[in-house]
């Protein structure tokens, strides 16, 4: 890979609700880039047309960057995140003995412990270090890839939710690392409950798991909960 500072990075968003995206546009275009080659790539889906992954992969399919960042609409970034992915990465891709990296984001688990940092609507901060971390699992809030990562977000499972895990576990099997990273934005997420639709996508991403692991264990911790993937775990 080129070194970070000359690679350019896009910022694909399923855009759900507009005011939230005015925010975050606003605050991508206050990022300091220094020497990156930043750009802003909106997925439109006021209408619910796509589901996450669908809409997501269209702007993975359409970016020309070395880095695609996916972010949730009612994320804001402050104006040094930038320079912190930057310096995040160089530390990722120096460490001796890591397999590459897939996916890293602010948030993350592994076990049962969470990795990362974020602050919510309120403005109180959650740290999790020490940082970088290899973790799991990433939350949704912010997923940063190469953009020619040999994989994409799985359209069969549908929804709004755990699409990062899944990309997470693709990418383990497929050898690659992720890691929780400090390079904190603001997730101004509203509900905390589990909409019935979680429940709907996270049966399908246990049936899609059951059988054909080899790396990751029978479950993974994510920022919402453990999943196991013992048999019958997909149907109760
Ligand atoms: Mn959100």
């Amino acid at each position: 890979m080129k070194p970070i500072a000359g690679r350019s990075v896009t910022f694909v968003t399923c855009v759900a609700d507009l005011a939230r995206y005015q925010r975050l546009r606003l605050s991508l275009e206050l990022l300091r880039n220094g020497a990156l080659a930043v750009e802003s790539d909106p997925v439109e889906n006021l209408s619910n047309r796509y589901t996450a992954a669908q809409a997501l992969n269209i702007g993975w399919n359409r970016a020309r960057s070395d880095i695609v960042v996916f972010c949730h609409d009612d994320v804001i970034f402050p104006p040094a995140w930038l320079e912190h992915l930057q310096s995040m990465i160089a530390v990722v891709e120096e460490a001796p003995g890591e397999a590459p990296w897939a996916v890293l984001g602010p948030m993350g688990r592994r076990g049962k412990q969470f990795f990362g940092r974020a602050s919510g609507q309120n403005g109180a901060e959650s740290f999790f270090g020490p940082l970088p971390a290899r973790v799991e699992t990433l939350d949704e809030l912010c997923l940063i890839v190469p953009r020619n990562l040999p994989l994409r977000f799985d359209e069969g499972l549908g929804g709004f939710h755990l699409y990062g895990v899944d990309l997470c576990i693709q990418a383990a099997e497929a050898g690659f690392s992720c890691f929780a990273i400090d390079a904190r934005c603001q997730h101004d997420s509203e509900t905390r409950h589990r909409p019935p639709e979680y429940h709907a996508v996270k049966r399908r991403l246990q049936r899609k798991w059951m059988f054909r692991r080899r790396n990751i264990g029978r479950s993974v911790g994510t920022t919402c909960g453990r999943i196991r993937f013992g048999l019958f775990e997909g149907w109760i």
